[in-house]
C-alpha cells in the first residue's frame, strides 16, 4: 500500500519531483496545478514510464485541490519562478499571495499532513505556510539546505576535493545571506571562500544560462531526498529551514539549520558548535528573513 504525495504546481520542480516518486515507486502522487490540462497532461505522461521502471504507484494531475484529500505529505512548488535579474525576494508579494491561497487548500483537505515548502523565498514561505495551516512547525518544512549543502559539496568535488558530504553544510537562509559551514580539515580558506561564493550564485548562474525558468533537477532531487527520509523514517540529519524555538538564539523564525528528519516531520533541531563569525553570519541571516516576514503579515 502506498502512501499519498500531493505535489501542488506541476512546473518544472513539481513535475520533476512527480516523475522521481513514481519512477523509485515511493508513493502515490496527486499532481495539482491551476493551470488547465497541465498536471493533467504531465502525469500521464509520467505514468506511462510505470512499465519501464517496474513501478506500481499511481499518479493523477488535476485542477481540483479536492482531489488531494487525505494526502500524507504535501509538497508545495506553486508559484512563480525567478526570471534573469529577479532577486528571490522580489518574489516576496506574488508567492505569498499564492502560497496563502494553496496554504488553506491544504488544512482544508490535507490536515494531518506533513508540508515540504519549496516555493521562494523560502524561509519566508514556510512560515507562511505554518502560520496559515496552524500546523505543528515539526510537520511544515522547508526545502533549501539540501540543495544548498549539495551544491556546496559539489562544487569541492569538482574542484578534486574528496569531501564527505557531513562535513560541508549550509544554514541560514536561502538567500544572499546562506552560512557555509565547514568541519573538514583539508579545505584552504581559500577554496573554501570561492565555493561558498559559487554556491551562494548558483541559482543565479543556472537562472542566466537558463533565460527562462530556473533550476529543477537538484531541487528536485533534494524534495526527493527528504521525501525518502520521512516516508522510509530514515531519521537522517540533513540541513533544512525549521521553525526555531530558542535553538541558535533564535525563535519565531523559519530558517536553515541541521535536523533530523523521520516520519513525523523534523524529529529533533541539531545544534552544532558555531565559531564567533558563523554565529554573526547566522544572525545577519535571521535578521534578514524576519525582514522578508514583516512585509508578509
Ligand atoms: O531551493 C529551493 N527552495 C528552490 C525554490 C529551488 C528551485 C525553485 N524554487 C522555487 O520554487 C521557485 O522560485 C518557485 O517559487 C517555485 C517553483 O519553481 P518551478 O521552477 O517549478 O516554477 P514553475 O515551473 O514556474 O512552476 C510553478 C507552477 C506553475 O505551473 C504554476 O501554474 C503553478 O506553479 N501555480 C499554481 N499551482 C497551484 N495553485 C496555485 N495557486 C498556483 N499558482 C501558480
Amino acid at each position: 500500500m502506498h502512501l499519498k504525495i500531493a505535489v501542488i504546481g506541476a512546473g518544472n520542480v513539481g513535475a520533476m519531483v512527480a516523475s522521481r516518486v513514481i519512477d523509485a515507486d515511493l508513493a502515490d502522487v496527486v499532481l495539482v496545478d491551476i493551470v488547465p490540462g497541465m498536471a493533467k497532461g504531465k502525469a500521464l505522461d509520467i505514468s506511462d514510464v510505470r512499465p519501464l521502471v517496474n513501478s506500481s504507484a499511481n499518479i493523477i494531475g488535476t485542477e481540483n485541490f479536492e482531489d488531494m484529500k487525505g494526502s500524507d505529505i504535501v509538497v508545495i512548488t506553486a508559484g512563480l519562478a525567478r526570471k534573469p535579474g529577479m532577486s528571490r525576494d522580489d518574489l516576496l508579494k506574488k508567492n505569498s499571495a499564492i502560497t496563502k491561497e494553496v496554504s488553506s487548500q491544504v488544512k482544508k483537505y490535507c490536515p494531518s499532513s506533513i508540508v515540504i515548502v519549496v516555493t521562494n523565498p523560502l524561509d519566508v514561505m514556510s512560515y507562511l505556510v505554518m502560520k496559515t495551516t496552524g500546523f505543528d512547525p515539526k510537520k511544515v518544512i522547508g526545502m533549501a539546505g539540501v540543495l544548498d549543502s549539495a551544491r556546496f559539496t559539489n562544487a569541492l568535488r569538482v574542484r578534486n576535493q574528496n569531501i564527505d558530504q557531513d562535513n560541508v553544510l549550509m544554514m541560514g537562509s536561502h538567500g544572499d545571506t546562506m552560512v557555509p559551514i565547514n568541519r573538514s580539515e583539508n579545505i584552504s580558506e581559500e577554496l573554501f571562500s570561492e565555493t561558498s561564493e559559487l554556491t551562494r550564485n548558483r541559482g543565479a548562474e543556472i537562472v542566466r544560462h537558463l533565460g527562462t525558468g530556473s533550476a529543477y533537477f537538484a531541487p528536485s532531487a533534494s524534495v526527493f531526498f527528504m521525501l525518502k527520509a520521512i516516508i522510509k523514517n530514515e531519521k537522517k540529519t540533513m540541513c533544512v529551514s525549521a521553525y526555531l524555538e530558542g535553538q541558535y538564539s533564535e525563535k519565531d523564525i523559519y530558517i536553515g539549520v541541521p535536523a533530523i528528519l523521520g516520519v513525523s516531520g523534523v524529529d529533533k533541531i541539531v545544534e552544532i558548535e558555531l565559531t564567533e563569525k558563523e554565529k554573526q553570519a547566522f544572525k545577519e541571516s535571521a535578521r534578514q528573513i524576519r525582514e522578508g516576514i514583516t512585509h508578509i503579515l
